[in-house]
């Protein structure tokens, strides 16, 4: 049986669907009728197609750590409910990567399967993107690949799978259903776009053979929706240039690369006071943009999508809403001081329906 808080969550989540889409074909009242007595029979309720579009589309919009929310009302909502075994799973899985590239017109999309149920958990996903690199210590202690990978690497190969052992191997996806045991599958890699990297005026970096995902997909956020859970909702947009060229490739625990871009732009790297990290940092960036435009991947600069995150805050303002924000997450990690995201503060209160943190992965 559901508790009074997952009931109470339901009424209010429809009562603002139908505030904010009032055209329905169903009354509200008749509808939380409906709903109450699905509730007091069967535990769970099922959302109608509407309400499952509208509920994803403002977990996004209440998503306080993500700058890039002014199109929030234009994610494309695949309905992934009835996917069963983890091969119909993954071919979804496949559709979704397909649809969201679109060969470099990147589209924002999230796929929704089957919610958790009395006695009966949803499908997830290991994963917590649909494309990552895979991260191996070697005897010496350094790291070939992506360094934040190597304990999941470990557990994919505990599942059996023998990757090869390059700095860019994309993972198989783990497939965890009810049913099933866990099972791997490889992402056909003609689905996966990839940018190779190089800089407009540095030929050095491109030696570095450096590359990147075109598609950020986070696969292991809860999308909560009147009370409702669903595990296994994959969601993407396109990236921001920082993610990749201040965190990804940068990272200590990732990449780590600030002192070979250094060693390529020839800086003086003898002391701190040359600012070589910050230059280093300033020229990967400007590469992984030049790169991503070049090779026809959608991908937005910090300073633009600052810009659109302002805009979103007021036209959000006049539709009478607040907008929850955490401004530690919202400015960029690379010249915050020069975006304007910076010189404010926000309301950062947790609004549902939301993206959650998953529970505590399996194994
Ligand atoms: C976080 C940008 C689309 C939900 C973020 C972050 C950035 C960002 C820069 C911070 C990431 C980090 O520091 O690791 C964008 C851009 C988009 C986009 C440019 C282009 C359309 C989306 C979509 C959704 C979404 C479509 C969901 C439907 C989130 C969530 C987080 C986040 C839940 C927090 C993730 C976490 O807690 O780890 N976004 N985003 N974003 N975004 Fe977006
Ligand atoms: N920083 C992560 C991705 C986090 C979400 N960022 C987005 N989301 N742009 C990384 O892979 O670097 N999105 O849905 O577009």
């Amino acid at each position: 049986t559901v508790a009074v808080a997952e009931r109470d969550e339901a009424e209010e989540f429809l009562r603002q669907f139908h505030t904010e889409h009032p055209e329905q074909p169903v009354p509200l009242a008749r509808r939380l009728r409906q709903v109450r007595a699905a509730i007091d029979t069967t535990g769970t309720y099922r959302h109608t197609p509407g309400e499952l579009a509208f509920g994803a589309r403002v977990a996004w919009r209440n998503s306080r750590r993500c700058i890039g929310r002014l199109y929030w009302n234009s994610l494309r909502v695949l309905d992934r409910r009835e996917a069963k075994t983890p091969g119909e799973i993954h071919r979804y899985l496949c559709d979704h990567l397909r649809q969201a590239t679109n060969r470099g017109r990147i589209r924002p999309v999230i796929s929704v399967f089957a919610p958790d149920a009395p006695g009966r958990p949803g499908p997830r996903i290991w994963n917590d993107q649909l494309i990552r690199y895979a991260g191996r210590r070697r005897g010496d202690g350094t790291v070939e690949g992506d360094a934040g990978y190597v304990d999941f690497t470990e557990r994919v190969r505990d599942l059996g799978w023998q990757g090869p052992d390059g700095p860019f191997d994309i993972l198989p996806l783990v497939v965890d259903t009810a049913d099933d045991k866990p099972m791997l599958f490889e992402l056909p890699h003609d689905l996966v776009m990839e940018v190779a990297i190089t800089h407009p005026d540095c030929p050095r970096i491109a030696e570095l053979d450096l590359r990147w995902h075109a598609v950020p997909a986070i696969s292991n956020m809860r999308l909560r929706i009147g009370g409702i859970d669903y595990p296994l909702a994959p969601f993407n947009g396109w990236y921001m240039g920082t993610e990749i060229g201040a965190r990804n490739l940068v990272d200590e625990g990732r990449y780590n690369l600030l002192p070979a871009v250094a060693a390529c732009l020839g800086l003086d790297t003898s002391r701190e006071g040359t600012l070589w990290r910050d230059r280093a940092l300033v020229e990967l960036n400007v590469a992984v943009l030049h790169s991503f435009r070049a090779a026809g991947a959608r991908m937005s600069d910090h300073h633009t999508e600052s810009r659109r995150f302002l805009a979103h805050l007021a036209r959000e303002e006049r539709e009478g809403r607040t907008v929850p924000a955490d401004w530690t997450w919202i400015v960029p990690p690379l010249s915050g001081g020069i975006t304007p995201v910076f010189h404010r503060s926000y309301d950062d209160t947790d609004q549902r329906p939301n993206f959650y943190p998953p529970a505590p992965d399996p194994g």
